[in-house]
């Protein structure tokens, strides 16, 4: 499939995605939600495929935000329609049952932070900076970053980024937790892969049904959380996997996991 402002190969059997519209620092127009979306329903369809990487072209931004131009005359209506959307593409990546790891090589501000927290785990080049600056343009975030923010960095944080607009750095990031890795610039995607070698040493069964049970459970309470997680227990435990797996170990072998 061709994409006009993203780049997709498959590499190691993860997708690696670039998002790429240099003449916008890489923002979000509706074109490349339409195609992200494309995107994340290639990987839901293919199983073979073990997750995808996301990044953005260039060396100064990740993503720029929301494309600006295209909220300058939006209605209230367009407006709540517009967020919908975004939430519904980045909310397909949170929940598409592999992990997605976002790295950050440069500005993610706006719709650019909150599609890095859509994403499972985030790599940082040291020079990236992060920020949701939308309440500098009189408009708030509406792709999941009043949520999805202070899930990861709890609420007092992310309502100082929030109310403040103002831009953090990659050390700043990674203090709080936002960020996983900090690397530097040129090793972004290298350090995303490295991430991505050492979880395609595990389970794929297992490493899907422990992923959803993190992100699905995370939204409820403790009780229905842990129910959750025991369903998904008793799902990996219908898989080849798991024979292999307990198998291998107690002889002493390294588990040949088929994905089943
Ligand atoms: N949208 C459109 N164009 C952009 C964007 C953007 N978000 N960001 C940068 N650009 C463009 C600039 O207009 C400029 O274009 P041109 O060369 O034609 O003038 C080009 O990219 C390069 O940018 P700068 O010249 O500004 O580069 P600087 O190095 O001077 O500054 C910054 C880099 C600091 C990143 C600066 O570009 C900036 O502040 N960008 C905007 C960041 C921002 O405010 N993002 C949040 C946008 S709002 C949002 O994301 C809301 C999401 C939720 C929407 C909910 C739906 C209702």
């Amino acid at each position: 499939m061709s994409h006009e402002n993203l780049v997709v190969q498959e590499r190691a059997q993860w997708l690696e995605v670039t998002i790429q519209r240099p003449k916008a620092l890489n923002a979000l127009n509706r074109q490349t939600m339409d195609e992200l979306s494309a995107v994340v329903q290639q990987l839901e369809r293919t199983p073979e495929l073990r997750g995808m990487i996301l990044t953005g072209a260039g060396e100064k931004a990740f993503v720029a935000g929301a494309d600006i131009s295209e909220l300058a005359d939006l209605d209230p209506a367009q407006a709540a329609q517009f967020a919908l959307r975004g939430q519904a593409v980045f909310t397909s990546i949170e929940r598409c049952g592999r992990p997605v790891i976002a790295g950050v090589n440069g500005f993610a501000l706006g719709g650019g932070c909150e599609l890095a927290l859509a994403c499972h785990l985030r790599v940082l080049a040291r020079t990236a900076r992060i920020g949701l600056p939308e309440v500098g343009l009189g408009v708030i975030p509406g792709f999941g970053g009043t949520q999805r923010l202070a899930r990861v960095v709890g609420l007092g944080r992310a309502l100082e980024i929030l109310l403040s607009g103002e831009m953090i750095s990659a050390e700043e990031a990674f203090r709080i937790g936002f960020a996983n890795r900090v690397v530097e610039p040129e090793n972004v995607v290298e350090a995303c892969r490295e991430i991505a070698r050492s979880i395609d040493k595990r389970g794929p069964r297992a490493v899907s049904l422990a992923l959803q049970a993190a992100v699905r459970g995370r939204e409820m309470p403790l009780e229905e959380g842990l129910a959750f997680e025991a369903a998904q227990f008793g799902l990996a435990a219908a898989s080849e996997d798991w024979k292999e797996g307990t198998n291998a170990f107690l002889n002493k072998r390294t588990p040949e996991f088929r994905g089943r």
